[in-house]
């Protein structure tokens, strides 16, 4: 498939879900959803509120609270443990990766004015597999750079059904999405966006 290389090591797949593919996973999604309801973590220390939701699958869940960033094999509001990874996206892995099987897929929601902030992908034990993501629903402005923060950044609009890989060299560059347009896709019920992130995250 036409892979645009970003960066050395950032790698963007364009539409590499079709609308069909990306409506089938958005329902896969929202099923398992249903068994692991998204909540709003908190920043470590201040106890601010993210603006995005978040919710987990896989072995090992990436969580955030009051005592710091962590993997945990269960939801922290209904203790249960975290549905499997679709299939679709462990096929998708399979395909791009080249790495030992993901354990965690972060999944985030964007309503609103939700963003994150500029961050390094860096609480996994494994930083030789890349991180892979996907993007369903309204399109994001994502935002690139270098592993120094003050590195020159350069930011790529990403639309629903894209999928971005970070690793190698980018494995642990700056990143973070600016914002939402909201309105310009009709995929999500209630409308926004969801991003799907997969990681190895023992060695
Ligand atoms: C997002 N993505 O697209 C946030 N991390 O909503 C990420 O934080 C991310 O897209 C590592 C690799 C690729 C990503
Ligand atoms: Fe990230």
């Amino acid at each position: 498939m036409n892979a645009i290389v970003l960066a050395p090591g950032v790698t963007l797949w364009r539409e590499k879900f079709s609308r069909a593919e990306q409506k089938t996973l958005l329902d896969d999604v929202l099923a398992r959803i249903e068994d692991a309801p998204f909540y709003r973590p908190v920043m470590p220390g201040s106890g601010n509120p993210f603006s995005v939701e978040e919710s987990n699958f896989g072995a090992l869940g990436w969580v955030s609270d009051k005592n710091g960033y962590r993997y945990q094999a269960t939801h922290p509001v209904t203790a249960a443990p975290w549905p499997a990874i679709p299939d679709a996206l462990m096929d998708l892995w399979r395909e791009i990766a080249a790495a030992p099987d993901p354990e965690c897929c972060l999944v985030n929601l964007y309503r609103g004015s939700a963003r994150m902030g500029l961050h390094q992908d860096k609480d996994e034990k494994d930083l030789s597999a890349p991180v892979v993501s996907v993007s369903l629903g309204d399109d994001a402005l994502f935002r690139i750079g270098g592993t120094a923060r003050k590195d020159p950044t350069r930011s790529v609009k990403l639309s629903s059904g894209d999928v971005v890989m970070f690793g190698g060299p980018a494995r642990l560059a700056y990143h973070g999405i600016d914002r939402i347009y909201p309105g310009g896709s009709s995929l999500i019920p209630g409308g926004g966006r969801i991003n799907l992130t997969l990681r190895r995250v023992s060695a």
